[in-house]
C-alpha cells in the first residue's frame, strides 16, 4: 500500500522520477502548496528567477545544453501569462519544455476569480499539449504524459494548469514509472505508417550519385537528433559541402574544409549564391523557414530537394520535395549512409571557391565584431558555449564564431526573441557546469532581461555576459536605413554605466572601448569565480552584411551601403 500524499508531494515525486533535477520559477497564491512541498526534496533545486519569462528562457537554455526536459513553475493569471514568451520561443525551436503553472480552485475556475486566467486557451498554439489536472488521481499520471510529449517525436513544449485545491488534496501513492528517454522518430521500434520505404533511400542514393552541384543543409534537427557523426561521414563520402542554418550552427565542424557557412538573410554570398546554382539539396532536420530561403519563388530554382525530417508536415510545405524521408536525423542518415556510393565534388567546389567575396569591414574602429570573438574564442581555448540575443550582434556571432565542438552555439531562432540570451545562459550554465558560457546580448536585449543578474548572484550561476553597446536598436536601425529613408524612428537607444550596474548586483563589471583592451578583459572576465560583464563599446551605425532585402530571392544581397553614410548621431543622453 503507497502512502498518503498532497498533490504537491506527488508532483514533486513525479518530477524526480522524471529525472528532473533543476527548476526554474517564481512563487504566487495559486502555486503556494507546491512550494510548500518542495523543502522535502532537496533533489529538486529551485532557482528562484526575477521575471517568469525568465524562468522559461532558463529552462529552454537548460534543455538544449543538456538534451533533457527543461522545467519552470509559475503561479497563475500574471505569473504564467509571463511565461509565455519564453513557452513561444521554445515552441518554435523544438525545446522539450514542461512548464507548471498554479491555477485557482476548481470552485472558482471560470469566474474569473483573482489571478485566475485560462492559460491552457491562451497558450494552446505554442504548446504541444496542455492539461488542465482537475483530480489528484491523475496528477502523477498527468506528470508522466506531459514529459512524454515534451520529448517525443519533435520534441516541444507543453503546460500542465493544476488548481490549488489539487495541489493541497490528499491520496495514496506508490510511484510511478521510470524515467524513459522517449522515442525521437516514428521509425525507432519497428517501421510504421509515415516511415521512408526501402526505395526512397535507393531514390536518394540515387540523386545524390548523379547530382553534378549538390549542397547538404544542415538545421537544428542534427543537433537535436545527435546526428554529427552521421552528417560528417555522408559529406566526407560524398565531398558535399555542408551549410549550417542558424539553428543549425555547430552541427558541423566550422574549420572542416567542407563547412561552407550559413544561407539566407545575412548568409554569406557564396553560400547563398551555392544554393541558386545547386542541383541538388538534402536539407537535414530543417524547415526551409523564410529566413533561409529569402523569396519562395526564386529559391533553388535548378535543384531537386531530398529533404530529411522528423515532422511529416514540414515536407513540402515550404519548398517542393522529389524524395522525403521522415525520421530522426541520425536514424535516417545511417540508413541512407548503408545506400550512398563515395564519390567527390572537386569541380563543384571549385566553383563555389569562385563566389567567395572578400568581408565586408562593416566595422572600421579596432573594436570589431570578428577582433571581439576571435579573443573570446583564444581565452577560452575554443571550450566555451555561446549563448545570443537577437539582432546584429546574433548574425555576427552565428558567422564570425569558429564552432567546433557540437551543439555550443543556442540562440532564438524561429521567434526571435530579444531578452533570451541572459537567462537562457542561465540554464545553459546549470547544464555544462565545467565551461563558460557567455550570453552575448545587444544594448537592447541586454535591457530586457538584466535583472537576472540578481538570480544569478543569489545562486551562484557564473555567466559571463558581453553586451555589444552601439547605442541603437541597432538591426531595426539597419533597415530603417536602408528600406526607411535613415527615419531613426525609436531605434536610438540610451544605456546605463554597465559595469556600475554589474557591480550594483556585486558582480565585476569592464567597460572596452578600444582594441587593445579586449583580451586582457575576456581573460579577466574568464577568471573571475563567477557571473562577470563585459559592455564592448562598438560602433554606432556598423551593418552586418550581406543583406537580402525583405521579398528578394537569395542572387539580390546588398554587399555594402552606397552612398557612405553621414557621421551618427551622437549617443542617446538621459533628457
Ligand atoms: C522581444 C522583441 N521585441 C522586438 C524585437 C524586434 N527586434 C529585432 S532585432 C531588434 C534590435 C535589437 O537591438 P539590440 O538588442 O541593441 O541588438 P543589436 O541589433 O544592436 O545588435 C529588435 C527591436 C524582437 N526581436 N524581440
Amino acid at each position: 500500500m503507497g502512502e498518503q500524499l498532497t498533490g504537491a508531494q506527488i508532483l514533486c515525486r513525479a518530477l524526480l522520477e522524471e529525472g528532473v533535477d533543476v527548476l526554474f520559477g517564481y512563487p504566487g497564491g495559486a502555486i503556494m502548496p507546491f512550494y510548500h512541498a518542495l523543502p522535502e526534496y532537496p533533489g529538486l533545486r529551485h532557482v528562484l528567477v526575477r521575471h517568469e519569462q525568465a524562468a522559461a528562457h532558463a529552462a529552454d537554455g537548460y534543455a538544449r545544453a543538456s538534451g533533457r526536459v527543461g522545467v519552470c513553475v509559475a503561479t497563475s493569471g500574471p505569473g504564467a501569462t509571463n511565461l509565455v514568451t519564453g513557452i513561444a520561443t521554445a515552441h518554435m525551436d523544438n525545446t522539450p519544455l514542461v512548464a507548471i503553472t498554479g491555477q485557482v480552485s476548481r470552485a472558482m475556475l471560470g469566474r474569473d476569480a483573482f489571478q485566475e486566467t485560462d492559460i491552457i486557451g491562451i497558450t494552446q498554439p505554442i504548446t504541444k499539449h496542455s492539461r488542465l489536472v482537475e483530480d489528484v488521481e491523475e496528477l502523477a499520471e498527468a506528470v508522466h504524459e506531459v514529459f512524454a510529449v515534451a520529448r517525443e517525436g519533435r520534441p516541444g513544449p507543453v503546460l500542465l494548469d493544476v488548481p490549488k485545491d489539487v495541489q493541497g488534496q490528499k491520496t495514496e501513492y506508490s510511484g510511478g514509472p521510470a524515467v524513459g528517454p522517449g522515442s525521437r522518430g516514428p521509425c525507432g521500434d519497428g517501421r510504421s505508417a509515415g516511415c521512408p520505404t526501402p526505395m526512397a533511400f535507393v531514390e536518394a542514393a540515387r540523386l545524390i550519385a548523379r547530382a553534378e552541384r549538390p549542397l547538404i543543409m544542415a538545421g537544428h534537427g542534427v543537433i537535436l537528433g545527435d546526428a554529427y557523426a552521421e552528417l560528417r561521414i555522408l559529406a566526407e563520402r560524398t565531398g558535399i559541402p555542408v551549410i549550417t542554418t542558424l539553428l543549425g550552427i555547430s552541427a558541423f565542424p566550422e574549420s572542416h574544409p567542407l563547412h561552407l557557412g550559413m544561407p539566407g538573410m545575412h548568409g554569406e554570398v557564396h553560400v547563398n549564391r551555392a544554393i541558386q546554382q545547386a542541383d541538388l539539396i538534402i536539407g537535414i532536420g530543417l524547415r526551409f523557414d523564410d529566413r533561409v530561403t529569402g523569396n519562395l519563388a526564386g529559391f533553388a530554382r535548378g535543384a531537386k530537394v531530398i529533404h530529411i525530417e522528423l515532422d511529416a508536415s514540414e515536407i513540402g510545405k515550404n519548398v517542393p520535395v522529389a524524395v522525403g524521408l521522415v525520421g530522426d536525423a541520425g536514424e535516417i542518415l545511417r540508413e541512407l549512409l548503408q545506400a550512398v556510393e563515395p564519390r567527390g565534388c572537386d569541380a563543384w567546389r571549385g566553383e563555389i571557391a569562385s563566389f567567395v567575396r572578400p568581408r565586408v569591414e562593416a566595422f572600421k574602429s579596432g573594436l570589431s565584431p570578428e577582433g571581439i570573438l576571435g579573443a573570446m574564442d583564444a581565452a577560452s581555448a575554443g571550450r566555451c558555449t555561446i549563448v545570443s540575443d537577437v539582432g546584429q550582434h546574433q548574425m555576427w556571432v552565428a558567422k564570425l564564431f569558429r564552432y567546433q565542438r557540437p551543439n555550443t552555439h543556442i540562440t532564438s531562432g524561429g521567434l526571435g526573441t530579444m531578452g533570451f540570451a541572459v537567462p537562457a545562459a542561465m540554464g545553459v550554465v546549470l547544464a555544462r557546469p565545467d565551461e563558460p558560457v557567455w550570453a552575448i546580448s545587444g544594448d537592447g536585449g541586454f535591457q530586457m532581461n538584466l535583472q537576472e543578474m540578481a538570480t544569478m548572484v543569489q545562486e551562484r550561476i557564473p555567466v559571463k555576459m558581453a553586451v555589444f553597446n552601439n547605442g541603437y536598436l541597432g538591426m531595426v536601425r539597419q533597415w530603417q536605413q536602408f528600406f526607411h529613408g535613415r527615419r531613426y524612428s525609436a531605434t536610438p537607444i540610451w544605456s546605463p554605466d554597465y559595469a556600475r550596474l554589474a557591480e550594483a548586483y556585486g558582480i565585476p563589471g569592464w567597460r572596452v572601448e578600444r582594441g587593445e583592451q579586449v583580451d586582457g578583459t575576456l581573460r579577466a572576465a574568464l577568471a573571475h569565480d563567477g557571473p562577470a560583464l563585459v559592455e564592448f563599446v562598438i560602433e554606432q551605425e556598423a551593418n552586418v552584411f550581406p543583406m537580402i532585402p525583405p521579398g528578394a530571392s537569395l542572387s539580390e544581397p546588398i554587399e555594402s551601403e552606397e552612398p557612405a553614410p553621414p557621421p551618427p548621431a551622437p549617443r542617446l543622453v538621459p533628457a
